[in-house]
């Protein structure tokens, strides 16, 4: 436990005492004894070296080649780009210049959806910033840069023990040109369930403020009440609202009528009623075929007025010619990823898209050449992450089947061998789609997509099927996801859940009817940011406040790790993954011009009560850590 010294008391910090406190409160100059940076660092390697990184396990240090940086005369001023015309000429001067313009314009989702969907969202700070300044400056002529939001937010956090926070403003100063973009859950902020309102005005704000300029808002049942207050926190802040509705189903499957051409048309009629900026369509699954793709934006064209942003996932293969169609129907902004980032569960390959559309005269206007540059860094470094690659080797077509998010598939399947249905994943895929229909053809995706991934499980695991649940609902103990979801704890379905069904699930609770973010008290933020001045005893920044409101569990693991480890996102990634080899050096920059160099000298025999001794060498210097060994 921590002591209350000088430096923390708040008593003392406050100046509100007189000198008997002082006598009387000898734990005030009480010091815990702190480990160095070097040590902390240290710990960490040697850990990693004997055990493993958790998510990668013992596998033997791979040999990487150091990633291409595009040569490049950085020492030229960064081109211009949009974020300077949205900072001269407001959202709706931005709007305007999208409008006019006649070319195709790109999002990059490299940084964001193309290695959440392809390397578990692990893509590490280091590695993004890097390649920020030579995306800025070979790639100018870019809509936008996704790069927050999603699952980046609590996996940072959770599994790279890094500050999200601190990503988006390094990223933001490496490219000042191009707009940031990121996925905002709606009342879900980048969480799982729904917060208070003012905890997602505060996220919105202090977002717009770190550098965050286009907010693509969601609903995970396309609610669009859901969305409204998302997007007028946006709009306060002079920022972009991106409204997009999910698309699911097909709506070219004319004996599937739920979510058929007028669905989307009325909902696109709100969102632009609502104050979207942008209309934003987010195939998260890949579902939409090419000719779906031409019709529907064909018809929102001259439905709203507004520009549309689509976004799909290339699981199927057809993603390419599904934007080809989109581009003949006049779809303002695609989103797509470098190459060798992009193809399968990611987005589709802006450098296949740039050569699908030569000789059409919206063919975006990209140096392929420097997408070529940006390709290299991005093959080597996506080695670094092989530990995290999904196994899925072509493409797939199933997914006009299961329909489950880009996003979900790896995850869900690695939930299935958790629990051990592993050898039975071909049922829970076919069990995704038959819980989807029972629970009334719902729009999946996050958290959605999870409460039928849930219920999918379970179903599997218990042998149960669809007339089981209607005949001995009463008995079973349905997952807490499931509950809450027919609760009305993540919004209203279309047409509402099967009433029957809801019924049975609930056992006699009632369900809401109105916006679950009305009944949540606000949180008190003085208050909290007392309650994390006495769990931290530091200054609590903004951050820390909104992180411990979004994720109180999480980030306080990450302030542990922090305080047994240091900062360990200063570390080159396969050391941070693998540890170092016999013999090997590096170079930790652990703050600007201050540089520890690490050396692994031997690792010493398990001692009777499991522990290693770690031999180092730090700037020359023997040092040695105590491991234990799990194995
Ligand atoms: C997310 O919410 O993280 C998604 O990418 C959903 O598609
Ligand atoms: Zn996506």
């Amino acid at each position: 436990a921590f002591l209350e010294n000088v430096v923390q008391h708040q008593r003392f910090l406050s100046g509100e005492y007189d000198t008997s406190f002082i006598d009387q409160s000898p734990e005030l100059f009480v010091f815990p004894k702190r480990l160095d940076r070097g040590t902390k660092m240290l710990r960490f390697i040697g850990e990693t070296t004997v055990n493993g990184h958790p998510s990668i396990g013992e596998e033997k240090k791979p040999v990487f080649d150091q990633p291409r940086v595009p040569k490049l005369k950085y020492s030229e001023p960064i081109p211009e780009g949009t974020k300077q015309i949205l900072d001269a000429h407001g959202a709706n001067g931005l709007v305007d210049w999208v409008k006019e313009k006649d070319d195709v314009l790109l999002t990059d989702t490299t940084f964001r959806d193309a290695h959440q969907s392809l390397l578990a969202t692990r893509l590490r700070t280091q590695d993004l910033k890097q390649i920020a300044e030579p995306t800025a400056r070979l790639m100018p002529n870019l809509f936008s840069m996704e790069m927050w939001g999603g699952a980046t937010y609590d996996v940072a956090m959770r599994f790279l023990h890094e500050d999200p926070w601190e990503r988006l403003l390094s990223l933001r100063q490496q490219s000042p040109n191009v707009l940031f973009q990121m996925l905002l859950r709606a009342s879900n902020a980048v969480g799982y369930k729904n917060y208070p309102d003012n905890v997602i005005e505060k996220f919105v704000s202090q977002s717009a403020e770190a550098g965050i300029d286009v907010f693509r808002i969601f609903d995970s049942l396309n609610w669009v009440d859901g969305m409204r207050p998302a997007i007028d926190y946006v709009r306060q802040t002079g920022k972009i609202a991106e409204a997009s509705m999910c698309y699911t189903g097909d709506i070219l499957d004319k004996s599937r009528n739920k979510y058929d051409l007028n669905y989307y048309v009325d909902l696109a009629k709100e969102l632009e009623a609502s104050g979207a900026h942008i209309l934003g369509i987010k195939d998260m699954a890949g579902l939409m075929k090419p000719e779906a793709a031409y019709q529907l934006i064909s018809t929102l064209k001259e439905s709203v007025d507004i520009p549309i942003h689509l976004h799909t996932h290339d699981t199927s293969g057809n993603g390419v010619f599904t934007y080809a169609r989109a581009v003949d129907a006049g779809v303002d902004i695609v989103d797509t990823a470098v190459s060798s980032m992009a193809g399968l569960t990611s987005q589709p390959s802006m450098n296949s898209l740039y050569y699908a559309l030569d000789g059409k005269e919206r063919q975006p206007k990209v140096s392929i050449d420097n997408v070529e540059k940006l390709n290299a860094y991005w093959e080597d470094t996506r080695q670094f992450y092989q530990g995290f690659e999904s196994g899925m080797m072509a493409p797939h077509t199933e997914i006009y089947e299961h329909e489950m998010p880009g996003g979900q598939y790896s995850n869900l399947q690695q939930q299935a061998k958790a629990v051990g249905l592993g050898d039975r994943w071909d049922e829970v895929k076919k069990m995704y789609r038959r819980v989807n229909d029972m629970f009334g053809d719902i729009v999946k995706v996050t958290p959605s997509s999870k409460v039928v991934g849930d219920m999918a499980l379970f179903m599997v695991q218990n042998d149960l099927n669809e007339d089981d649940i209607f005949e001995r609902g009463e008995s079973l103990d349905f997952p807490d996801s499931v509950v809450h979801m027919f609760q009305g704890y993540l919004g209203q379905p279309y047409q509402g859940f099967p009433k029957e069904l809801q019924r049975i699930i609930l056992k006699g609770k009632q369900p809401l009817t109105e916006r679950p973010g009305e009944l949540l008290d606000p949180v008190d933020f003085n208050e909290l940011e007392q309650t994390l001045f006495q769990k931290l005893k530091r200054q609590v920044t903004s951050h820390d406040l909104i992180s411990y409101a979004l994720y109180p569990d999480v980030f306080m693991d990450f302030q542990s790790f922090k305080e047994e480890y240091g900062n360990v996102s200063v570390l080159d990634t396969p050391t941070f993954f693998y540890g170092l080899r016999l013999g090997e050096e590096v170079e930790v920059e652990i703050e600007q011009g201050k540089t520890l160099i690490v050396k692994l000298i031997s690792i010493g025999e398990a001692q009777k009560d499991g522990t290693r001794i770690v031999y180092f060498e730090l700037n020359g210097q023997p040092r040695e850590v105590h491991v234990k060994d799990e194995s």
